[in-house]
């Protein structure tokens, strides 16, 4: 069984989920206009925690005609970008404050252990609005010698903000995802309008409250709660919406292509992985066994970079596939506030039941399960950490996305066998190599397509290194000064002198 924890939450943490929550809609707290709201759950245990008002299609135009005015009228427009940037600081330093708080709200909602959440998740929001409010004041045009014969001309370029965008977020790192999104976006001079995802939906609205309290003008955030087929699909669609910026699915990544392409709004993508990682005979094999346990089962495999399909060296498949299997024997699976706990519940029901359910066609197809391989108690949505071996290429648990803690062992004999079947699936997130052969490395990770190659580590993230996906792992990319792109129109300037 999974093991459970009697725990208090920080008393702050408790009111909080208790309140009434609603929408953030041009500097208020408002209702949604259908009066609705829907349950918000506890992974551990499926408890109801919190009730929040669900935002429909009337919810989201009030929060876009918000955001266009406050991007086309509101002071938001005239403030210099220091000012803006001072802003996103400014609320960096309030997450901060409330790290304990954000970190207890992420475990009670999501599940995953209270030690990742203080230790990865709310970190990395934090760095990643300090590493963008930097950004504010340094977003640059360029001047640009022209060739027009007889002319003496003067070009120039300015970046200007692309306007009032949508961002649908997932529930796999709430707040993250939230801070991924809106940093950029806000150092830009961009307003937004942001839907959490259904399954967790308090950080965000906490975050909200910070928001309000950094002195952000009315209209600039608004934050609108409610589920994908109708509020998200209703943004994603939104004829004044000028931007939409989505992570989720690939499925309905595909979803708001179409729906954008009514007014052919801006779109950014960062969409789902079976990312291979590679483990060759030459390796630290301690550091990459270790390594390959990690790029699977940190966050529960609920991941889209998730180290899912292991790739090891003949030689030493055994070896490695005993050792990542100790691993996920060892894990301790449990209430994400017990402080033992290493692994939490899957974030709800319906990922369970699609977990468990690759596991059975895993099974059917002849896939064996050398560790976990099952559900956990009958309470709560927690599956044991699996390692599958017996997998052919083409079965559906290596080539889908599994989304839970499970992974493909497979082996392979040479470099440019195992760089084809790597590259064998219709996505291109990530990809992690193991070896101590520097050219061998360098040019795998040239060979890979895919948008972050990790070399001798994996899940290595940093608000400067861009982040996205090749092929239907996404378009363009987040973090980095690559996002500002998505975030900004070039203008060309042209004067006759
Ligand atoms: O994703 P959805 P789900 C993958 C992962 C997982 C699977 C399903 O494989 O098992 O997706 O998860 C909103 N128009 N990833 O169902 O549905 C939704 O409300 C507009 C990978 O949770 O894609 C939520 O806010 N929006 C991924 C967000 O999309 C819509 C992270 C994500 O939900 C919508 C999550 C619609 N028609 C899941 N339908 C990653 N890349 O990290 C839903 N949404």
């Amino acid at each position: 069984a999974p093991t459970t924890a009697t725990y208090e939450v920080a008393p702050e943490v408790k009111s909080f989920v208790e309140k009434t929550h609603h929408l953030l809609i041009d500097g208020q707290w408002v209702e949604a206009k259908r009066g609705q709201v829907f349950k918000v759950y506890n992974p551990a245990n499926g408890e109801v925690i919190a009730h929040v008002a669900e935002g429909n299609a009337e919810d989201i135009d009030l929060a876009v005609k918000a955001a266009r005015r406050a991007f086309e009228e509101g002071p938001w427009r005239k403030m210099t970008p220091s000012e803006r940037g001072r802003l996103i600081w400014k609320l960096a330093d309030l997450v901060e404050q409330h790290l304990e708080e954000f970190a207890q709200l992420e475990t009670l909602d999501n599940g995953k252990p209270l030690t990742v959440s203080r230790a990865a998740d709310v970190p990395l929001a934090v760095d990643l609005f300090r590493y963008m409010a930097g950004w504010a004041t340094k977003i640059e045009g360029e001047t640009i010698p022209l060739s027009v014969p007889g002319g003496n001309y003067l070009a120039y370029t300015l970046r200007e903000p692309v306007g009032v965008v949508g961002q649908i977020i997932p529930w796999n790192f709430p707040l993250l995802m939230a801070a991924w999104k809106l940093g950029p976006a806000l150092a830009a001079g961009c307003t937004v309008v942001l839907k959490p995802a259904e399954e967790t939906p308090l950080s965000a609205l906490r975050l909200g409250e910070l928001i309000l309290e950094a002195g952000f003008p009315p209209g600039v955030v608004n934050i609108v709660p409610g589920y994908g087929e109708t509020a998200g699909a209703a943004l994603a669609a939104h004829p004044d919406v000028d931007k939409v910026a989505f992570t989720g699915s690939t499925e309905v990544g595909k979803l708001i292509v179409q729906a954008a392409a009514g007014n052919l709004k801006k779109v950014t993508l960062e969409l789902g992985g079976k990312s291979p990682n590679i483990v060759f005979k030459d390796a630290d094999l301690s550091v990459a066994i270790e390594g390959a346990a990690n790029a699977i089962f940190f966050n529960h495999g609920q991941c889209c970079v998730a180290g899912s399909r292991l790739f090891v060296e003949e030689d030493i498949f055994d070896d490695v596939v005993s050792g990542v299997s100790e691993i996920a024997k060892r894990i301790r699976v449990g209430e994400g506030f017990d402080p033992a706990t290493q692994m939490g519940p899957l974030v709800s029901e319906t990922q369970l039941r699609r977990v468990t359910g690759y596991l059975e066609s895993g099974e059917k197809d002849g896939a064996k399960a050398v560790a976990g391989g099952h559900r956990i108690g009958d309470k709560g949505y927690f599956v044991a950490p699996t390692v599958l071996t017996d997998v052919r290429d083409d079965m559906k648990v290596v080539q889908e996305e599994i989304f839970g803690p499970v992974v493909a062992a497979m082996k392979f004999s040479d470099i440019r066998e195992v760089s084809a079947r790597a590259n064998n699936t219709v996505y291109g997130l990530g990809a992690g190599i193991w070896t101590r052969d520097i050219s061998k490395a360098h040019a795998l990770a040239a060979e890979i397509k895919a948008g972050t190659v990790w070399i001798n580590c994996y899940n290595v993230f940093d608000a400067a290194l861009p982040f996205g996906g090749y092929k239907q792992s996404g378009w363009g990319r987040e973090m980095g000064h690559a996002v500002l792109n998505a975030y900004t129109e070039t203008k060309s300037v042209c004067i006759k002198l």
